[in-house]
């Protein structure tokens, strides 16, 4: 497809500067890409500095032995040291860490002082469970803060956590905490989802029957639900906890010592740990933060609304915000629960200055009317950022009008689990913005996109994103499977990584995501790309959410089928699903008609919002779909249900 599709997309050539008080203050200008081209390693070495280590780095990074590297490796520091006590030692001590507001309306506010308690006692507590620097730790609980301290308490004594989506089945979790061999395990009784409490325990309860190496579970009360309790082996937090003293010290450990496995499923079978390690890594995190959000930590509130269980929750809830000392707002529940304007009445509540959230999310709140964010007081905001999907145009602007006023910056942050923390991304104070563009990579990191050949493509061109440098937070290994890191990663293009997603270049060398490969799709000998089509059906006015597979065609290879939510008003009739076939010729091309549209209620997706195209690819194969017009969409839906997988065993 030509580039002219992204061009079309756009229709008016749409920019927008960074706000000129914005610029004027921030945190990064323009200077830093100039000064990470010149010397990119010494750039690393001043952003590591932004840290408190106990021996300082005196290497910047050994990569001798490649795709191995090490980062600061002869460095020793304690993550959790820099996430919390250094800033009670410097006398910020009061300020708010974490304003937690949970799903029922209970709300607690926790200092810096209070965390480093907290965080101490819960030390102290992994300590006497028998838990030691090297261990591994699962962890399965709701978004509770308690999750952000058990994470904290694992980085302080220097064991790996591996924190698991709440919600996973018992056989996710068990293969998880197997793969880690995980001795203690986290959880709580339950959390709060859409207005009621939802047991998380008893998953536990069966997964541990499977992993004979679980020494303790130990377990935060959360809803006061009646729970199983295993003798010996299960503990309650507020006993164990409460006891323990408040007086830790951390010890350092070296800049590569593990600090967390996140595992991500595979195309194939078995799911990925991807393992981080604690200098580069923080480093990263906390320069990405700062620089991105343009965090000044003493006047911004600070909301991310992932999943601590997503790498976003631990990059971007637990240690960038907390090593650069921010206030934030962590928040447990659905954002429809008591009612659809829950996120802007916490917006309100804490004047949140810096939100953080997913394209999913900004498309259901389109579905759900501009009139909802309108009831709500949002000019605290300021600088507004989206994660885990490319952003289509058309939520990008209504993002910017409706949420952020038509004044607040965004920036499109690309990145993934492998790479620990942002890596594509606008500046707030220096970038033009594109709606739907990533746009460049962040000072110090190495990214393009090149061809079958690994050959950059010229300005215009499309193929595969690669990284080609290495970075300080990349993913070390997968956990337990060297060969598989090479595998999969390091050996489609020599000595570059390959990022698994399809990207374009635009004339002026901005990068635009397009979608993982393994979704494009291949029509009459042309590559689609999912994202594209997706993008031009939700440019439609009727379209509220798309999802775009290619289904085996014998005529064409592929043939592309849409799923699509439609909006509050519009009706499914054949007109409109005719009129969408060709308002995406029109905007795309003849050839990216889709064959079939399908209007549904919902579309299947990861607890991280990501849709599951192989799901939908499935229904697409395994039907034969007569007059979609007569589709009941139950139906369709009860088909994606029958085919999921058992709930959470995809990521
Ligand atoms: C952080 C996270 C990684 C995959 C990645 C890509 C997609 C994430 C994106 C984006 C376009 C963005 N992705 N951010 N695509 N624009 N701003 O999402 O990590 O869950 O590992 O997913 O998500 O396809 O390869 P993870």
């Amino acid at each position: 497809m030509s580039n002219e599709s992204l061009a079309n997309l756009l229709k008016e050539e749409r920019r927008f500067a960074p706000p000129a008080d914005l610029a004027a203050a921030a945190n990064v200008t323009g200077a830093a890409y100039a000064q990470a081209e010149a010397d990119r390693l010494g750039f690393w070495a001043e952003q590591a500095r932004r840290l408190t280590w106990a021996t300082e780095p005196t290497q910047t990074l050994d990569w001798t032995n490649p795709p191995f590297a090490k980062w600061f490796a002869d460095g020793k520091l304690n993550v959790a040291y820099n996430c919390v006590d250094r800033h009670v030692e410097a006398g910020n001590g009061d300020r708010v860490a974490l304003h937690f507001e949970g799903e029922p309306g209970d709300s607690r506010s926790i200092t810096y002082a209070e965390l480093k308690d907290e965080v101490s006692k819960a030390a102290n507590a992994l300590t006497e469970l028998g838990v030691q620097a090297g261990d591994r730790v699962a962890v399965y609980l709701p978004m509770i803060p308690e999750a952000v301290v058990a994470m904290l308490a694992c980085a302080r004594v220097g064991a790996a956590h591996s924190v698991v989506f709440g919600g996973f089945s018992a056989d996710a979790v068990a293969s998880r905490i197997q793969d880690a061999d995980a001795k203690l395990v986290i959880t709580s009784d339950g959390g709060y989802r859409r207005g009621k409490p939802s047991a998380l325990k008893p998953a536990i309860d069966e997964a541990v029957a499977k992993c004979p190496q679980v020494e303790h579970v130990l377990v935060v009360r959360r809803t006061g639900q009646d729970t199983a309790f295993t003798e010996g082996r299960d503990v309650w937090w507020h006993d164990i906890v409460g006891r323990q003293s408040a007086e830790h010290t951390p010890q350092a450990f070296d800049a590569e010592h593990p600090l967390f496995i996140l595992y991500t499923s595979g195309t194939t079978g078995k799911p990925k740990g991807i393992l981080h390690t604690s200098g580069g890594y923080l480093t990263q995190a906390a320069y990405t933060h700062q620089a991105v959000f343009d965090l000044k930590p003493e006047t911004d509130v600070y909301w991310c609304t992932a999943d601590i269980g997503w790498v976003t929750g631990h990059s971007y809830i637990v240690y960038g915000p907390l090593a650069n000392g921010a206030t934030q707002v962590m928040y447990e529940g659905t954002p429809d629960t008591p009612h659809q304007g829950r996120f802007w009445e916490v917006v309100q509540k804490y004047g949140v200055t810096i939100l953080y959230t997913a394209p999913t999310a900004i498309r259901t709140f389109m579905k759900w009317g501009d009139d909802i964010p309108a009831k709500f007081d949002l000019s605290s905001l300021r600088v507004l950022g989206s994660v885990g999907e490319p952003i289509n145009p058309e939520a990008w602007i209504w993002y910017r009008k409706h949420i952020g006023g038509d004044r607040c910056p965004i920036v499109d942050t690309w990145w993934q689990t492998e790479t620990g923390a942002m890596m594509i991304s606008p500046l707030p104070g220096v970038t033009e913005t594109k709606p739907g563009s990533a746009q460049r990579a962040l000072p110090g990191i190495g990214a393009t996109v090149v061809d079958d050949e690994g050959r950059e493509v010229p300005d215009g061109g499309g193929g595969y994103l690669v990284l080609t440098e290495p970075w300080p937070s990349m993913l070390r290994t997968i956990w337990g499977d060297d060969q598989r890191f090479i595998d999969t990663y390091w050996s489609r293009f020599e000595g570059k990584y390959f990022a698994g997603d399809g990207a374009k270049k635009d004339e002026d060398g901005d990068i635009w995501l397009l979608g993982r490969v393994d979704d494009v799709m291949l029509v009459s000998g042309h590559n689609i790309s999912t994202t594209e089509v997706e993008s031009a059906l939700v440019s439609h006015p009727s379209v509220a959410e798309a999802a775009v597979v290619g289904a085996n065609d014998e005529t064409t290879g592929q043939a592309i089928v849409a799923f699509v939510i439609l909006r509050g008003s519009a009706s499914e009739t054949q007109t409109l699903v005719a009129e969408l076939r060709d308002h995406v010729g029109a905007t795309l091309g003849p050839i990216a008609k889709p064959k079939r549209i399908l209007p549904v209620q919902e579309l299947p997706k990861t607890r991280s919002g990501k849709i599951m195209r192989r799901l939908l690819r499935d229904v697409a194969e395994n039907r034969t779909v007569g007059d979609v017009t007569t589709l009941a969409d139950s139906s369709v839906m009860d088909l994606i249900q029958s085919k999921l997988p058992a709930a959470g065993s995809e990521d």
